[in-house]
């Protein structure tokens, strides 16, 4: 039953907002899914939007904004350059995360670009609690080399460890020890650790991490994309954020950090933008170097006036307690009722999704049948359900072999769904668990070269019957003309 403080884990925490407007959607019926996912090659990031259900693909972009944030966007100053937009922008990050400087850039990769650029050397590594696709990938086209010293927690599904965000000390300080300072070109520190299942890190084990870094001369970045959650989970996980505000554990963490990277199309509620914040000034003037060859001039940075002004306004609400606490509640919530019903998922739940294990929600399709991305179809074909794919297709590097995590995201948009969305969806997961048996394989026809996951195609293994055999499942509903 919902209240207005959680009481336990699970419990849902009422909405402090009310929905002012709304966006219809629709269930198309059994067959037209099925021909959806067909076209879509099997694939959920191809289907069309208007095809889809109950959209949990990703919390990216796809959040409410506050009338707040609308009110703002009709003072966006559309100058190009010297926008009274970005000067109010940059007052809101300094006052949230307190760095020196702030390069706008139109989303998160923009940023991880640009930081790449300037601080990554071929032959260099790029320590890491586990790894984001797109930080990764611009690591790597800079030169670097990326290195997994996340706490070997983060990588078992089961582990009810509070803090699976971590970075491993013992592994990073081995890293640090055998490359001289110069061949690490930075440590990179995720909050909420995405790809792990939203999971985060201490302020112990950062301030560790500062140490460390300090001590071997190495910068220390954070990819503070999901920075409010993590400093929710800090306050009720660890004894020094108990008594703390919201807003003091936010700045706590960022002031442990010599930057940081944000997407802002998370805990920000903006469609679109994000950037780099850095406390170096040398740094930041190489990186307006690049923003004017890459994004658009240091005032704007590929946003619209418009834009900068919601991201201002979306930095101030992320550090509204009661906001982050319902959004957290939502991923608790669904993932209470996953676990009732016996269903394999990643616990803790953590900040912005509820992630299946495939590994175990389907264990005759092997990882090389791709049984994330399977199961992600088999949502969509039972009840219109849009999920991400973060296994193998997300996961596996060029020919190295991949064993690693296998996974189905849930992903909640913020102050989009309701505590009904959230019941069907664990009512359709529950369906396809109780029929997991007739879902087979599926093989890659098509790969793409950078990021497969986002454009890959696949096919069923055994040609129809993954697609015809989830029908029955869906007697109950109205036949199609
Ligand atoms: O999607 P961008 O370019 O604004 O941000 C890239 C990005 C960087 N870091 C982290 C931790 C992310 O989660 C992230 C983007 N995440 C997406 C799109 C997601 O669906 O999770």
């Amino acid at each position: 039953m919902p209240s207005c403080e959680p009481r336990g884990d699970d419990d849902l925490v009422v909405p402090p907002w009310k929905i002012k407007v709304v966006e219809l959607i629709a269930l198309l019926d059994p067959r037209e899914r099925r021909r959806a996912l067909v076209e879509a090659g099997y694939n959920t990031f191809l289907l069309r939007s208007e095809d889809v259900f109950v959209d949990l693909l990703t919390d990216s972009g796809t959040s409410a904004l506050s009338q707040e944030q609308r009110a703002a966007m009709e003072l966006g100053d559309e100058a190009y350059a010297g926008s009274r937009s970005f000067f109010r922008l940059e007052r809101a990050m300094r006052e949230v995360y307190g760095y020196r400087h702030l390069v706008p850039t139109h989303q998160g990769r923009g940023a991880e670009h640009l930081l790449s650029k300037v601080l990554v050397r071929p032959g260099q590594l790029v320590p890491s609690n586990l790894y984001f696709t797109t930080s990764r990938e611009h690591a790597e086209l800079a030169g670097g080399r990326w290195v997994d010293v996340a706490v070997p927690e983060a990588q078992d599904t089961t582990s009810t460890h509070p803090f699976k965000g971590n970075v491993d000390l013992a592994a990073l300080e081995n890293v640090l020890r055998a490359a001289a300072p110069e061949r690490v070109a930075f440590v990179r520190v995720e909050t909420c650790v995405n790809m792990a299942g939203g999971q985060p890190v201490s302020v112990a084990n950062l301030a560790a991490v500062r140490e460390l870094t300090r001590a071997h001369g190495v910068p220390l970045i954070l990819d503070a994309t999901r920075l409010s959650e993590n400093a929710v989970f800090v306050k009720d996980r660890e004894p020094a954020g108990e008594s703390a505000t919201l807003p003091g554990v936010i700045a706590e963490i960022a002031a442990l950090a010599d930057g940081a990277v944000f997407s802002s199309k998370k805990d920000h509620f903006v469609p679109i933008g994000g950037f780099l914040a850095l406390n170096d000034d040398e740094l930041a003037e190489r990186v307006r170097e690049l923003v004017v060859v890459y994004e658009g001039f240091p005032h704007y940075g590929g946003m619209a006036g418009h834009d900068l002004e919601a991201l201002a306004q979306g930095i101030r609400e992320s550090t509204d307690e009661a906001l982050v606490r319902h959004y957290l509640s939502q991923s608790a919530y669904l993932g209470g009722l996953l676990l009732e019903r016996g269903i394999p998922i990643v616990v803790p739940v953590g900040a912005h999704a509820v992630f299946l294990d495939a590994k175990r929600f389907l264990p005759h399709v092997p990882q090389t049948s791709f049984p994330a991305q399977a199961l992600a179809a088999a949502l969509y074909l039972a009840g219109g359900i849009r999920s991400m794919e973060r296994g193998i297709v997300s996961g596996q590097h060029g020919d190295e072999p991949y064993d690693g995590l296998e996974l189905v995201r849930l992903t909640i948009p913020r102050r989009v769904y309701t505590e009904e969305h959230l019941r069907y969806v664990a009512d359709v997961v529950t369906e396809v668990f109780e029929r997991r048996e007739l879902v087979s394989g599926l093989r890659m026809t098509y790969e793409p070269t950078h990021l497969r996951f986002f454009q890959a195609r696949f096919e069923p293994e055994g040609g129809e019957p993954f697609a015809g055999s989830l029908e029955p499942a869906l007697a109950s509903e109205p036949a199609s003309s």
